[in-house]
């Protein structure tokens, strides 16, 4: 119930709050877009998703918490884009329930609208894409439909990837951090997340390697020819005045 008041009548003790870390290009060294991460502030204490997402799964709030968080990060984007000097990505992370909600798309359209020249993302992990059925295509459908992006989120963490790929509206997809950690020591980690690269390079789609914490990764990484990285090397997720901060550092 606390949960319940953070969304709908937060307080000072208790609310919740996006975080942003950015992708960056290492290529060009360019920020290409932000990640938006929320965390819950609850008697000084802080939150992580991981603990979060899922209480609110099983209360029923994860739609309207989801669609504070979009209209919140769309209302933040115009000052990391002005810190940015450029146009952003807004990637959102959205999980199970909210493909079920008939709020969503329209919400999608309104955020796609009220963004300028930004793009936005919706994140999502093999877990929300689980259920094979017609409602999931219809709603991921309607999703690209309102003007989002769709990436898999986490991927190669989950069952039947590939399938998703094939089928689904996806434009990119996250590799996730598991397989980053072990790049430098496993050469069959390493070849994999080659292999990836190879795969999105020659289907067409995004890709983006997250969890890149050393030199050493960004490097080999690059020179697999993944470029897009996210991680604690370029910049962790911070609230909005230091992310700000971090992509004038970055610019
Ligand atoms: O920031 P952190 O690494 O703790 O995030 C853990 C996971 O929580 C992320 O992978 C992300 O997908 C998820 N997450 C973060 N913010 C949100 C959110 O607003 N909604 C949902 N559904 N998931 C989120
Ligand atoms: O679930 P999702 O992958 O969307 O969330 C990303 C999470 O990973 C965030 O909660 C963020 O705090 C965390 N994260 C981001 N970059 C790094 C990193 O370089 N190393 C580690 N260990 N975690 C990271
Ligand atoms: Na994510
Ligand atoms: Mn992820």
């Amino acid at each position: 119930e606390a949960l319940r008041a953070a969304v709908c009548a937060p307080t000072p003790g208790n609310h919740l709050e996006r975080h942003y870390q950015p992708t960056v290009d290492v290529e060009s060294l360019a920020v290409t877009g932000v990640e938006c991460l929320v965390r819950w502030h609850r008697d000084g204490r802080l939150v992580g998703p991981e603990e979060f997402v899922p209480l609110a799964e099983r209360h029923g709030l994860v739609s309207d918490l989801g669609l504070l968080v979009l209209e919140g990060a769309v209302a933040d984007l115009p000052a990391l884009r002005a810190a940015a000097g450029h146009p952003l990505v807004l990637a959102v992370n959205v999980s199970a329930p909210q493909l079920q909600d008939p709020r969503l798309a329209p919400a999608v359209a309104r955020a796609v609208a009220g963004l300028g020249d930004g793009r936005l993302v919706l994140e999502m992990t093999e877990s929300v894409l689980v259920a094979e059925d017609d409602a999931t295509a219809q709603a991921l459908d309607a999703l690209v439909a309102a003007g989002g992006h769709l990436t898999v989120d986490d991927f190669g963490t989950g069952y039947a990837t590939l399938a998703y790929l094939r089928r689904r509206p996806f434009s990119a997809f996250k590799v996730d951090r598991s397989y980053v950690r072990e790049i430098e020591t496993d050469p069959r980690t390493r070849a994999l997340v080659e292999g990836l690269v190879l795969l999105a390079a020659t289907v067409g789609l995004g890709l983006v390697v997250e969890g890149v914490d050393t030199q050493g990764q960004a490097d080999l990484l690059q020179r697999m020819g993944a470029p897009t990285q996210q991680g604690y090397l370029h910049a962790r997720p911070q609230p909005l005045e230091a992310a700000v901060a971090d992509l004038r550092r970055l610019r």
